[in-house]
């Protein structure tokens, strides 16, 4: 096998679980933020795969996440779901309020799960996807940290705010996108760091303002945002949504919060779901065949849809393993033997 080994899927949700509990992470908390880490593994999403680990666990033991958190569902017969992560990581969280989300969406058409008080690290597809897996349209979008300049800035005021949206496709896999609203993830720049590598040019500025492909002086810096004023206008939407709106902490007031970017941060998180059959009743044609056409349409054009190499990857995961590096295996087992004494 070339520059990795593999290793079952099952084996490894069992070490990144192990790794988490034994850490001092509750049971509930373990397996949901396994799940996701692996789930990331799974499907080729680097970013946000195994190297988080590490993240979660100096977060732990700067005491900045509750581990053994139980998230508090306040379900009534509105359209707002709302779940008080209670400090805990927000994976949970969403496990605990989806089907609360799912049960008022087909009450009402739309429905909306805010989630409070969470440390966040973690990609938006999963949950897209799970709610997509239940045959309704998805979109997910929380702030992060200062990191970002707004577009003609020079400084960090912005977070990478993620955005995802997710459609059910009846017998296949969903339409789902999930994106930084800077030009990538900092999860992206911290690899080129690791790496030793430079970055591409346009991705960020340093602490001056100036471009700069080094990834040091890029996390130094600022990040910038995709598609110059647009990237910039949606992620201050999400600041708007996903902080001010639900009475949660914005990207800046993170930052002051936490005191550093080497921790996961503590925000909200908005999540909103849709049931198209209860949006399209009464209209001519059906939701789910209009959306193939468009689809379609797409792929015709040589096209690919967002998600599909990430499904290509995931297929290639569950017949033959996840492949790891031995650098990445060797930091596992220290993880797994060490616990909280191999972060600093
Ligand atoms: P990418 O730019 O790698 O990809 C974004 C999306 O675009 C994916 O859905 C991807 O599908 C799709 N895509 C990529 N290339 C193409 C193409 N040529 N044609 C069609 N679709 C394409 O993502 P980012 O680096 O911006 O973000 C990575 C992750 O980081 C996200 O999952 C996000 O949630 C997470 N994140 C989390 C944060 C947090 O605070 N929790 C903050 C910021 C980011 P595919 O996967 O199939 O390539
Ligand atoms: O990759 O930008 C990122 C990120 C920030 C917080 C969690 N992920």
């Amino acid at each position: 096998m070339q520059n990795g080994a593999t290793i079952p899927l099952e084996e490894l949700s069992h070490k990144v679980r192990s790794i988490f509990v034994k850490a001092g992470f509750s049971a509930q908390q373990a397996e949901s933020l396994a799940a996701v880490i692996v789930a990331g593994e799974r499907d080729g999403c680097k970013s946000h795969g195994i190297y988080r680990i590490e993240g979660c666990l100096r977060t732990l033991k700067a005491g900045k996440v509750n581990p053994v958190a139980v998230p508090q569902v306040v379900a009534d017969d509105t359209a707002i779901v709302r779940i008080d992560a209670r400090g805990g990581f927000s994976n949970a969280a969403f496990d605990a309020g989806l089907p609360h989300l799912v049960a008022r969406t087909r009450a009402l058409g739309v429905a909306c799960l805010v989630i409070n008080d969470c440390t966040h690290f973690s990609a938006l597809w999963p949950e897209v996807e799970a709610i997509a897996a239940q045959g309704l349209a998805g979109l997910a979008m929380c702030p992060s940290y200062a990191t970002v300049a707004p577009h003609g800035g020079t400084q960090a005021l912005l977070g990478t705010n993620p955005f995802a949206f997710g459609w059910p496709r009846p017998g296949q896999d969903a339409y789902v996108f999930d994106f930084a609203t800077s030009v990538v993830a900092r999860g992206e720049v911290e690899l080129h760091r690791r790496a030793g590598t430079e970055l591409p040019e346009g991705w960020a500025i340093d602490s001056e303002g100036t471009p700069t492909t080094d990834p040091d002086a890029a996390l130094a810096g600022a990040m910038l945002p995709f598609g110059a004023h647009k990237g910039s206008a949606i992620s201050t939407m999400i600041e708007l949504l996903a902080a001010a709106m639900i009475g949660d902490l914005t990207s800046p007031e993170a930052l002051d919060f936490l005191g550093t970017t080497t921790l996961a941060p503590r925000h909200g998180e908005l999540i909103l779901a849709f049931d198209p059959e209860r949006f399209a009743a009464g209209r001519a044609g059906n939701p789910f065949a209009r959306a193939e056409t468009i689809f379609s349409a797409i792929a015709a054009q040589g096209a690919r849809l967002p998600s599909q190499r990430r499904y290509a990857a995931r297929a290639q995961t569950l017949a033959q393993g996840v492949i790891l590096t031995e650098g990445e295996r060797t930091q596992l087992d220290r993880l797994h033997r060490v616990g909280l004494d191999a972060v600093s």
